[in-house]
């Protein structure tokens, strides 16, 4: 990229002051990130998110120590999942919690290269506990950076083992507490009682010079395997702003303020290892252990594993017979919506207010969320079922209602809603090479009416209005409960009411089919 903006990544321009300007990417890094063909420079990381700066770090030191042709990086399960779509080095994706296993089978197999796991707290201290413990105390010969933010941040927020106490996540409303939930786990004090480590340092991305003592830690990590020393272990404590609610500046404080005193900053093991005996078994060639080494090249043959794994029945009682006499005005025994947009737009939030909804009018309702791994620009989307009988499946491959947030979504999913089925969509008309579908299509400028509201987040609300006054499958009102219980901040509540309001007279008056105003209701 710096290329392409006129700048060398590899000649830094020196100014009249005899200062370098050193703005340029690292050659570790591709130039071009190539995961969204319209986000091509930029990573899937929200702004303010630690891990942006961990990999720059990480991609310094590679290039710095000339290992970028002998590095192979073994990505995690969590928000660094797309790693290698950034660093043009060895790449491999692994299950949650496995990097340190896979690192450890991959240096075994190539002594000869620089091995890097990269995982998150939940993925290194929970799921991945011992993969962990067991290679540190191995002294496997790779280098782990171990980027804690205290949550988890791909899925939402849940406590990670490192959260602190009082803190609060997703699963722990009230904060952590120890009795219920226990003390937040030290991974670089618990390695440290093992033998094997040769380097274990803790370090914080929250302040520049805390950020050069990262640098140096991740660099001497490097170093180490280059040198051929045992496990390296880098701990660094990393700011979330997306997850904590808090803006990029106000995270970074709140690492220095509230996790280093919780995760004191240490050097915990710094040692050159003692000579081993080499007792290892002799390195022989696949041909040579299969003793096939006179034929050539092995059969190749492998037992695949039938892959059968058992499915759960996924069978929930849903208590219908406990519930409240549905709502008599109901009109339909059993609708399914989908609400589909990217991440930010508040698609899933909407389906859980649908949810709520049908469950204050007494129905019996599913809600299925289905997102990609990344917390910025990727797709989201959610099935919500209401039903008169209880859910049998929450899947709904024809929906009786799309809405449709955004121009992807409506080109992904408008064929497969019915013919007597409605699809929302979010703008004032639809695209001009764009097959409407034989189902009835309703173009509500929700963002644009959102924003002149005071936030286009409220487009949903607008969705939600417009949904209700056109099918009338939910009472307004139910709406307007559901909403004031979601939303606590006195001025967001006030948008979203408007919201739901100018969605509704949306559909009342602007929307027409030629020149007769649309019927009320909506047939099924
Ligand atoms: C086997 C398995 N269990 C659970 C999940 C769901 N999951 C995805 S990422 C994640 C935790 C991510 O948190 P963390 O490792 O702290 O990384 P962050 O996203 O905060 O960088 C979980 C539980 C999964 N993908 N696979
Ligand atoms: S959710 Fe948190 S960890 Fe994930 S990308 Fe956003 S800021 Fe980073």
């Amino acid at each position: 990229m710096a290329e392409e903006m006129g700048m060398s990544a590899k000649q830094p321009e020196t100014g009249n002051n005899g200062y370098e300007a050193i703005h340029s990417k690292s050659p570790v890094f591709y130039g071009v990130y190539e995961r969204k063909s319209e986000l091509k420079h930029q990573t899937h990381y929200c702004p303010g998110c630690g891990h942006g700066v961990v990999h720059k770090l990480i991609a310094e030191a590679v290039q710095e120590l000339g290992l970028q042709d002998r590095t192979i990086l073994v990505t995690p399960v969590g928000c660094s999942v797309f790693a290698f779509y950034y660093f043009d080095v060895g790449n491999i994706q692994v299950a949650h919690g496995r990097a340190p296993a896979a690192a450890t089978g991959i240096k075994r197999a190539c002594p000869d290269k620089i091995v890097l796991a990269y995982q998150g707290d939940g993925d290194l201290a929970a799921i991945g506990t011992a993969e962990i413990v067991h290679a540190a105390n191995r002294g496997e010969k790779i280098a782990v950076f171990f980027v804690n933010n205290a949550i988890y941040g791909m899925t939402g927020g849940q406590m990670a083992p490192t959260t602190l106490i009082g803190q609060t996540s997703t699963t722990s409303p009230w904060g952590r507490r120890p009795l219920n939930e226990g003390f937040p786990m030290h991974m670089s004090e618990l390695l440290a009682t093992l033998e094997a480590p040769v380097y274990i340092e803790r370090v914080a991305v929250s302040d520049n010079k805390n950020i050069m003592k990262a640098r140096r830690a991740i660099r001497k990590a490097l170093d180490n395997q280059r040198q051929g020393l045992g496990f390296s272990f880098v701990e660094v404590l990393s700011p979330c702003p997306t997850i904590w609610g808090k803006e990029p500046v106000e995270a970074r404080k709140w690492v220095a303020e509230k996790m280093i005193p919780a995760f004191p900053l240490n050097v915990f093991r710094d040692k050159k290892p003692e000579p081993l005996v080499d007792n290892a078994p002799p390195r022989r060639s696949v041909p040579e252990v299969l003793e096939i080494a006179d034929r050539g090249q092995g059969t190749g043959d492998r037992e695949q594993g039938t892959g059968d794994r058992e499915q759960g029945t996924g069978d929930r009682e849903q208590g219908i017979e406990k519930r409240e006499t549905p709502h008599p005005k109901h009109h339909f025994r059993h609708m399914t919506i989908n609400v589909a947009g990217f991440g930010g737009q508040g698609v899933l939030l909407l389906g859980q207010l649908l949810a709520e909804m049908g469950m204050r009018e007494g129905l019996a309702v599913s809600w299925l969320p289905s997102y990609g791994p990344e917390m910025r620009s990727g797709s989201a989307h959610c099935t919500v079922c209401l039903s008169k009988d209880r859910v049998g499946s929450p899947v709904a491959v024809h929906p009786d209602v799309l809405i449709a947030m955004n121009e992807i979504s409506l080109r992904k999913f408008a064929s497969q809603v019915p013919a007597e089925g409605l699809v929302l969509y979010n703008h004032g008309s639809l695209p001009s090479d764009f097959t409407p579908p034989e189902a009835h299509v309703i173009c509500v400028p929700a963002s644009e009416i959102a924003d002149k509201l005071g936030s286009t987040k409220a487009a949903n609300m607008v969705l939600l209005g417009a949904l209700l006054e056109e099918t009338e499958c939910l009472a307004a009102s139910t709406a307007l409960g559901a909403i004031e219980d979601k939303v606590k901040k006195v001025a967001l509540l006030e948008i979203n009411r408007k919201a739901l309001e100018a969605g509704r007279d949306f559909i009342d008056h602007e929307v027409w089919v030629g020149a007769e105003p649309q019927p009320d209701g909506f047939a099924y």
